[in-house]
């Protein structure tokens, strides 16, 4: 039986798969953990086991592994890109320093490790469209440079000390029920919030920006069959380029404008985070995904778009009438 630990459950990622790991392991194989308890995550805390984890901390994550007997860490504590800007040095420590425990302590106490590493492990000298798995991988943010580092640490544990490490390159995920913290992508969180406030949004990223994309529903997916998939079939283990849609901001307005037809867009650009977002990808090939272990994405542009829209709607007590 699976017994898995969640690093940084309360986060965007983290927040809905550990319900979604509940449903399909059980309640009390699946320990959320946090580097500390939040509000608004009553109902998760709740439902299953939950500890405070410091990933900085080997000892609170070493006797959280221990007490609950876990055999799976699901590593997502992480600084993302823009916040990371802001404070490298603890971008740094957290996703690096983080996972290097993670690591030992897998390979201590023989624990499976999946570790998300992202778009933003490719950099401007990357061929920018469908870009391959392997390739060229010069990130210029320190986000960046820990989601390398990491892919080679994760890499390194699994040929030198044999920890069944797996990763895969997530795109900007959107999703409804915990808002990002501190991405480049989130542009693509808020614009449906704001749509269902006042039908207007200002976004800080440039017309013509595109990055890969997700909803949640295909990223919990790509998680879990990940973790799933026969080892003998894994040609690459960290970390697999996923990828489900590929837009910019006029894109994504022009889809909610199918649901809200006097959807407004305007633009604020944020330097910095337009920096970082020209730094990446526009489109991704994820062949090695579905040739290895049959990746699959299930949601387009619109399909997510009329998803967020309806369960936003519910969730902000929205008057605003959604068609379609
Ligand atoms: C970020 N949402 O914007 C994250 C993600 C590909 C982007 O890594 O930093």
């Amino acid at each position: 039986m699976r017994r898995i630990l969640i690093t940084g459950a309360l986060g965007q990622i983290g927040s809905e798969l550990t319900l979604e790991m509940r449903k399909i392991y059980g309640s009390g194989n699946v320990v959320a953990s946090n580097r500390r308890a939040k509000e608004g995550h009553e109902e998760l805390i709740a439902s299953g086991p939950f500890e405070i984890v410091d990933i900085n901390d080997l000892q609170t994550l070493s006797a959280a592994v221990d007490k609950h007997k876990i055999n799976t860490i699901v590593n997502l504590a992480a600084i993302l890109s823009a916040v990371g800007e802001r404070d490298p040095q603890q971008c740094w420590n957290i996703n690096m320093n983080g996972l290097y425990n993670v690591l030992e302590t897998a390979r201590e106490k023989n624990c499976m490790v999946f570790t998300p590493s992202s778009i933003a492990a490719f950099g401007p000298s990357t061929p920018k469209d469908s870009t391959p798995q392997d390739t060229i991988q010069r990130p210029t943010t320190m986000y960046g440079v820990t989601k390398v580092a990491g892919e080679l640490l994760c890499d390194y544990y699994f040929k030198k000390f044999g920890v069944d490490t797996r990763g895969v390159r997530f795109p900007g995920l959107i999703s409804y029920k915990t808002l990002p913290g501190g991405g480049t992508t989130d542009y693509a969180v808020h614009i449906y919030y704001e749509a269902l406030k006042s039908k207007k949004y200002t976004s800080f990223i440039r017309k013509g920006t595109y990055m890969d994309m997700m909803y949640i529903r295909d990223a919990l997916s790509a998680i879990i069959e990940l973790i799933e998939a026969d080892p003998g079939r894994l040609k690459h283990r960290n970390a697999f380029n996923v990828t489900a849609m590929s837009f910019d901001p006029e894109t994504l307005a022009a889809s909610i404008r199918k649901f809200i037809p006097e959807f407004e867009l305007s633009y604020d650009v944020d330097p910095i985070r337009q920096e970082i977002a020209d730094s990446w990808p526009n489109s991704l090939d994820d062949s090695a995904a579905r040739q290895e272990w049959d990746w699959n994405p299930k949601y387009d542009l619109d399909s997510m778009t009329k998803d967020m829209l309806e369960k936003l709607r519910v969730k902000l007590g929205s008057m605003i009438t959604i068609y379609g």
